[in-house]
């Protein structure tokens, strides 16, 4: 491909775009059954396009973009128990998570070979993190229900422990680690604790008002010092936004660089992008404000619904298996007979994208509010086809 000395036309360049834009695989095929992304809200998308050059990089001259971007962060703090937050918005879960073992890093600076402890099932940003800032990262093990044990972690425990990181909402499973005992241990300690909610964040809440589970995840538990969330999966802002809060102003402060020479707000950075899109915070701010919690409690229950139909069309196959008893959208299918690589390849000619766990071995399937009856019904009925070696007649 050459950068051309002679524009095309308007046409001429769209028709190409679109006929390269053909091979992907768009969420309103239903297809894709195993994303943590979806189909933004229609008011999002608006407000998205409408916005594109606002730079939540430059809050002086966005002054209103920064108003809402801190409204943002009091709404995502109202529903985290949070009264008065601290914290910023981000390009999703990933930045949040180097953001906060940054803060644990920093705000524990006298230790020279810092240290975090968090459950092998964390996900893999958590990796990229502490490799990045140079944090020795201590895996510790997992109950059968593939929630995190407490006795490794107090046991990992050392003089040089920065923190220690849970997950609500795993990205395998959608499992639950069980925050207030690890926050025990983070108070007894005095060590700050992170939980990664970038995909359980807009989904807890509404489960335990559904009454489809009891959960305390975020800073109702006490030793919870920060929390990811990320509005650009399950609060279905177009990508990328995530947000990350503090418990205290200290931690925020310790991830917050100045930049002498830009006035104002705009000195003060505390995300690790400079230029960065406003229009998927202010997306976020529009979906949040017209949805309210009742909007997203409705998208939660339909997603559990159709969760539930997963669940039942696994159980009447007895050469599936469930990896757990499913506590969010998230299934994890385990196969009996059939070779998970084969059960993939398999499906991948019928149109899914696939995506599989390691632990356990499994398929992965994340009930997204783009994944309808229809879809899923279609999803089990060619998955009964090819989880069996018996040939259909
Ligand atoms: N935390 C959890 C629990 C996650 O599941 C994810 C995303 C992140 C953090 C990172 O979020 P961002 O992608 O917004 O940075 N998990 C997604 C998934 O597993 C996407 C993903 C996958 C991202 C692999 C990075 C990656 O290396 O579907």
């Amino acid at each position: 491909m050459i950068l051309d000395e002679q524009g095309l036309d308007e046409e001429t360049v769209a028709a190409g775009l679109n006929s390269l834009l053909e091979r992907d695989i768009t969420y309103f095929s239903g297809h894709p059954i195993a994303s943590m992304s979806t189909i933004p809200h229609r008011l999002g998308a608006e407000v998205f396009s409408k916005t594109i050059e606002r730079n939540a990089g430059r809050l002086y001259t966005f002054k209103g973009s920064a108003n809402i971007e801190q409204e943002v962060i009091e709404m995502i703090g109202d529903l985290l128990y949070l009264e008065a937050p601290f914290g910023t918005t981000s390009s999703g879960g990933t930045e949040s998570n180097i953001l906060a073992m940054l803060a644990m890093r920093e705000s524990k600076k006298k230790i020279k070979k810092p240290e975090v402890i968090a459950p092998k099932t964390v996900h893999s940003s958590i990796d990229k993190a502490a490799w990045i800032l140079g944090i020795k990262l201590i895996k510790t093990g997992i109950d059968k229900e593939f929630k995190a044990s407490i006795r490794p972690i107090e046991k990992r425990i050392s003089k040089n422990t920065v923190g220690i990181i849970a997950t609500a909402g795993t990205t395998y499973l959608g499992q639950i680690d069980p925050i207030e005992k690890i926050g025990k241990i983070a108070i007894e300690n005095k060590i700050p604790m992170h939980v990664d909610a970038a995909f359980g964040g807009f989904v807890i809440p509404f489960l335990n008002d559904l009454g489809l589970g009891s959960h305390s995840f975020d800073f109702e538990v006490r030793g919870v010092t920060s929390v990811s969330i990320d509005p650009h999966k399950m609060g279905l802002a177009p990508i990328p936004v995530g947000c990350l809060l503090f418990r205290s102003k200290r931690h925020l402060k310790v991830v917050t660089m100045k930049t002498p020479y830009l006035p104002g707000a705009s000195s003060k950075q505390s995300s690790i992008l400079g230029t960065r899109p406003a229009a998927s915070v202010l997306a976020t701010w529009a979906i949040m404000k017209h949805l309210g919690r009742v909007g997203y409690r409705e998208m939660v229950r339909e997603c559990m619904n159709r969760t539930q139909l997963g669940q039942e069309r696994v159980e009447d196959n007895p050469l599936l298996k469930l990896a757990i008893e499913p506590v969010m959208n998230i299934l994890g299918i385990e196969s009996i007979e059939v070779p998970l690589d084969t059960i993939v390849m398999e499906m991948e000619k019928r149109g899914w994208r696939m995506a599989t766990s390691p632990l356990p071995p499994s398929l992965r399937l994340v009930v997204m509010p783009h994944v309808s009856t229809g879809a899923m019904n279609a999803f089990f009925n060619d998955l009964n086809e090819v989880s069996t070696t018996v040939p259909a007649d």
